[in-house]
């Protein structure tokens, strides 16, 4: 890394404004605003994180090492509301790019600031009941709350914990609706469409999403609380409702929110890759056309979670095409990245490993997904470990694997400072090993037949839990080392300079930290993104 300028610029958006708490709990900057979502994620990270270590100690031993099934049900449960809804789904839009989407399209905040702040709140307020619905007792009918368990058998906190979920997903809506005005009306000079870095794109793809599927969410889980709190025929057979057609709103929302959780790691790795190599991305607007393909399609695909459900077998069929339609352009983008990578001098520093990483994992993630597409395979290895390993290749691998990575490389960006890049690497190769030693196992457990969702499991099952176990301790440890080392970064860490790692994009050009309006006159743009030359 170097840079011109060392000094940490006296007056930049942390230092400015009203100071202590209020100028936080009350501040409008998009920047700051992004941090407080990095707070609030880390802080539902850990404890998610917790549930997780819990339920991996518990399946050390076949009887079931620490709790009854009860209680296990209810720690699978809050760890997969919170880390999908708390965690997974806020965590790259609304830190990183709450803090970037200004900067990179060279505007001086988001479109709507208030509402900005205020879906924050929501976003707090949300995470109040969950976190009331676990101190009160706990949910235990999964993170995808199927009836008819939910509404008529669950005699746990469910209606708290849907409300949480109802409320955290307006904070999304109104995050996506923020991000798309501010893309098409906020644009600097010159920043045409095909200029925009591929992460705008990324976002921008992502808000839609957010905007057009997560009401279906909110509807499905009012209709739940409905049934529960007054009888409201809609899932219960006994009152003329159909426990089937949860599953279709419920998929309807969740799986485009699996892009929600994709499509933001997508651009980041675009970012890092194309920095870390030099290079100008491999085909700009295949990759910008192919994330918004992602988008489109995958609001077609929600079916192929229903294959054992009792759907009919020609809507299989299709649900079945269409999936393997989908996964046409995510190959797509990882044809791009290696081409980006191929013939390139590759400069292996923290954000890059993180790259790398991602895209190694999402692709053995992708792949298994086709398997699951696949019917005739489908019946066999549906709730199975294989689908766990599945989702959690491409939600862990791939999408926390790039938020690190983005929080590395924009990190001198956004406190001013440089994080130690030893501790860094080490951290992101044993977070890979970690990985793959956690949820590798699973493939082989799921296919092997062991059901997903048990406290307990037969005999022959347990060494490879206890591999799955093992690397879950590697795992967290290096979860645990970014939270110390980028914390010791913020007192001793170097000054970054305005352009540490020499990279293009206008967040680039101005100071480190940004100044509150981002730059002091607004930036003109000629020319299209990542003008590398090596
Ligand atoms: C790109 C990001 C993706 C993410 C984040 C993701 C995530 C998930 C999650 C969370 C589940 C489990 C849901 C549950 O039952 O709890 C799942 C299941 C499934 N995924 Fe993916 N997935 C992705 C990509 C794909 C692709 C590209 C395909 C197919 C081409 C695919 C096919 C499937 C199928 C068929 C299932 C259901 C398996 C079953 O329940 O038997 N996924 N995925
Ligand atoms: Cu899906």
């Amino acid at each position: 890394m170097n840079s011109t300028d060392r000094t940490v610029p006296v007056d930049n958006y942390l230092t400015a404004g009203e100071p202590g708490l209020a100028g936080w709990l009350c501040t409008h900057d998009h920047k700051r605003i992004g941090i407080l979502y990095a707070i609030g994620i880390t802080f539902f990270f850990f404890l998610g994180g917790i549930a997780a270590t819990l339920i991996r100690l518990n399946l050390i031993v076949p009887a079931g090492a620490l709790m009854s099934a009860e209680t296990y049900n209810k720690a699978f449960t809050f760890h997969g509301v919170v880390m999908v809804w708390f965690f997974l789904i806020p965590s790259i839009p609304a830190t990183l790019g709450n803090f970037l989407l200004p900067l990179m399209i060279g505007a001086r905040d988001v479109a709507f600031p208030r509402l900005n702040l205020f879906s924050w709140y929501l976003y707090v307020g949300g995470g109040l009941f969950t976190i009331g619905a676990l101190l009160l007792g706990g949910v235990d009918t999964g993170w995808t709350f199927y009836t008819p368990f939910s509404t008529m058998f669950s005699n746990t906190h469910v209606v708290l914990a849907v409300i949480g979920v109802f409320v955290v997903g307006f904070s999304s809506i109104l995050t996506g609706l923020n991000f798309i005005v501010t893309v098409h009306t906020m644009r600097t000079v010159g920043m045409h469409w095909f200029r925009l870095p591929l992460f705008v794109w990324a976002l921008y793809a992502t808000s839609l999403v957010m905007v057009l599927a997560t009401p279906v969410l909110a509807m499905t889980l009012s209709l739940i609380a409905l049934e529960r709190l007054f009888g409201v025929g809609i899932f219960d057979p006994a009152l003329g409702g159909d426990p089937l057609l949860f599953q279709h709103f419920f998929w309807f929302y969740s799986h485009p929110a699996v892009y929600i959780m994709i499509l933001p790691a997508m651009g980041v790795a675009s970012e890092l890759i194309t920095c870390g190599v030099r290079r100008r991305i491999f085909g700009y607007r295949f990759m910008a056309w192919s994330m918004m393909a992602i988008a489109v399609i995958g609001f077609m695909v929600w079916g192929h979670h229903m294959f054992v459900a009792g759907q009919s077998m020609y809507a299989g069929i299709v649900f079945s095409i269409l999936s393997f339609v989908v996964a046409v352009p995510s190959a797509i983008k990882v044809f791009n990245w290696v081409a980006t990578l191929h013939k390139g001098t590759i400069d292996f520093h923290a954000p890059m490993l993180y790259a790398l990483g991602f895209v190694g994992l999402f692709m053995l993630g992708g792949l298994t997904g086709l398997f699951l597409a696949a019917t005739a395979l489908d019946v066999n290895l549906t709730d199975t470990y294989f689908v766990v390993a599945h989702f959690h290749y491409i939600m862990v691998g791939g999408s926390v694997m790039a938020y690190l990575g983005g929080i590395h490389y924009w990190w001198p960006k956004i406190t001013g400072r440089l994080y130690p890049e030893g501790p860094a690497r080490f951290a992101a190769i044993l977070m890979f090993f970690g990985f793959n030693l956690t949820f590798f196992p699973q493939y082989l457990l799921g296919y092997l037949g062991m059901p997903r969702r048990y406290h307990a499991y037969p005999e022959p099952f347990q060494w490879l839990n206890v591999l799955s176990s093992a690397g879950a301790s590697i795992l967290a440890a290096s979860y645990l080392m970014p939270l110390c080392y980028l914390g010791w970064s913020l007192w001793r860490g170097a000054a970054a300079g305005p352009n540490p790692w020499r990279a293009t994009g206008l967040e680039w050009t101005t100071t480190s930290p940004p100044p509150v309006h981002n730059f002091p006159l607004p930036p003109v743009v000629n020319e299209g993104p990542y003008q590398y030359c090596p």
